[in-house]
């Protein structure tokens, strides 16, 4: 069975410990490979590849630097079909998803941070006559990477980029449940001639592999997106160590649809941020709020949408969702369909595990599924369960939308749909959320500030907000 490897030190290299965990094929259901179990002394050994590393690559001249990260770029977008082929049988999603989103946009955060590097600059602030400060922005040392399941290459490269490219060395630990595509780009930063130790990949369990990234003294700074509670825990023992944080967790985010909004465009678009990959997206809008002089309008013909979707093995060029990424996973998204029920809630589509033909029938897959009846305060609408289930919720009035939006102790993004300008602005200015999306979803720019509020998170990725993460800012005052 295939081995995947830590890279530590620019090799491909077994745990210390030799032991291994199995990593399960979602469409399948069945083990399909080996990862590394590592523990605390990988991450020591691979620290101290990133610390030897730091001298020549964040003096390294920028363009430089810049070249390698292109390279590795271009090597990804050679790797596209294999890359995708990889991440769709490792994460379950549909390999037209992996194809089209997930590896382009890896590609992209290369690119970009590659780039970006070369035009980021810092102030200047001239004081009184013969007086000058300048900012510094210098790379921080050696830095932490820890990603999820969802989005696995494109939110490791996420991460990773931005902290290579301001010269820092990295230490990083992709998800345990999806750890494929992160080997195979550790042979992609050999193949793009990376020097060794700037990025170590450790493969293994959060307990084990991401808490020791936490709490190693030498590393400086810890990007993270998962789970609010695993963000609470790091937060609990990287701040005592004076670390910086950045956290992107959960969300629970509303999709707000006003009667004069464009309605095939809100149905459409609705469809998708609701389900693609399968809801696990952590900006997928899965508490609908709609008018209610077009409630029942708008529920009919989306669960009308709904049921034509097709829940398939992920080859299936047809398939509109895949398998959920864990057999743990399934199992809590059903368990939240049953308290759906309990709280009084009605199952307009969907529901129910789906069992598919042969080689797949013991694979993870679920129905989309669709619900109204419920309290807004209710725990399904409430606590996040990142899977194909959305709630469907009439309102009156703008106010009691706010409110209601507003009510979850998530803040990560919003969609709103209104024809209505100033209705859009005032939606944008008073919901709690990091990402407001007016008339259209999922829409990136990634030189945006991209990040939560409230339990959503700490902090802010993208362009120079991820480049100013990954520098320590050093006022330099002269006087003439
Ligand atoms: O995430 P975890 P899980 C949400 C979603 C999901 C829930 C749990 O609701 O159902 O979180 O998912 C590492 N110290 N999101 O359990 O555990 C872990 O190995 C350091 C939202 O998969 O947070 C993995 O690499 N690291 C989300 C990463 O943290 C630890 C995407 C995320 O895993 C650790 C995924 C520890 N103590 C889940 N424990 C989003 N916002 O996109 C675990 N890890």
């Amino acid at each position: 069975m295939q081995k995947i490897l830590n890279y530590i030190n620019g090799e491909l290299i077994t745990p210390k410990n030799n032991q291994w965990l199995d990593n399960y094929q979602p469409a399948t259901g069945e083990v399909y490979s080996l990862i590394p179990d590592s523990d605390a002394d990988d991450i020591a050994l691979a620290t101290e590849a990133a610390k030897a590393a730091f001298p020549s690559w964040s003096t390294m001249p920028v363009g430089e630097r810049s070249k390698i990260m292109l390279r590795i770029a271009e090597l990804i977008e050679e790797k596209l079909p294999e890359l995708a082929k990889a991440e769709s049988i490792d994460n379950g999603k549909p390999l037209s998803l992996a194809t089209t989103v997930d590896i382009p946009r890896a590609r992209d955060n290369f690119h970009f941070f590659a780039t970006g590097i070369i035009h980021f600059a810092s102030e200047a602030h001239p004081m009184e006559d013969k007086v000058v400060n300048y900012t510094l922005r210098q790379p921080i040392g050696v830095v932490g990477c820890i990603s999820p399941w969802n989005l696995p290459l494109y939110l490791f490269t996420w991460k990773i980029a931005p902290a290579l490219a301001a010269g820092n060395c990295v230490v990083a630990k992709p998800s345990e449940v999806t750890p494929m595509t992160a080997f195979l780009l550790s042979k992609i930063c050999q193949e793009a001639g990376l020097p060794k130790g700037v990025l170590n990949i450790v493969h293994g369990l959060g307990q084990k592999v991401g808490d020791a990234i936490t709490v190693h003294k030498d590393i400086k700074a810890i990007s993270f997106t998962g789970g609010t509670k695993t963000g609470a825990t790091i937060a609990s023992k990287a701040a005592p160590m004076f670390k910086k944080l950045s956290l992107e967790l959960g969300g629970k985010n509303p999709n707000i649809i006003f009667a004069d909004c464009d309605f095939e465009d809100a149905l459409t678009t609705s469809v998708r941020s609701s389900f693609a990959n399968q809801g696990q997206i952590c900006l997928c809008g899965s508490r609908i709020f709609i008018e209610r002089s077009i409630y029942t309008q708008f529920c009919d013909a989306f669960v009308e949408k709904i049921k034509q979707l097709k829940v398939s093995f992920p080859t299936d060029p047809d398939a509109n969702l895949g398998a959920v990424v864990s057999k743990p996973h399934l199992e809590k998204v059903l368990s939240y369909i049953q308290l759906a029920k309990e709280e009084g809630g009605t199952v307009l589509c969907g529901g129910n595990q789906v069992h598919l033909d042969g080689e797949y029938t013991n694979g993870y897959y679920l129905e989309p599924t669709v619900i109204e009846g419920l309290e807004y305060t209710c725990r399904t609408n409430q606590e996040e369960i990142f899977g194909p289930v959305v709630t469907l919720t009439p309102f009156d009035t703008e106010e009691e939308v706010l409110q209601m939006a507003n009510s979850v102790e998530y803040g990560l993004a919003a969609t709103v749909w209104t024809e209505n300008l100033k209705r859009a602005h005032r939606m944008g200015q008073k919901i709690e959320a990091g990402i407001v999306w007016i008339n259209c979803w999922l829409l990136r720019d990634l030189r945006t500030p991209f990040g939560g509020m409230k339990n959503s998170g700490v902090g802010r990725e993208g362009g120079f907000e991820a480049l100013k993460f990954f520098t320590e800012p050093k006022n330099v005052c002269i006087k003439l």
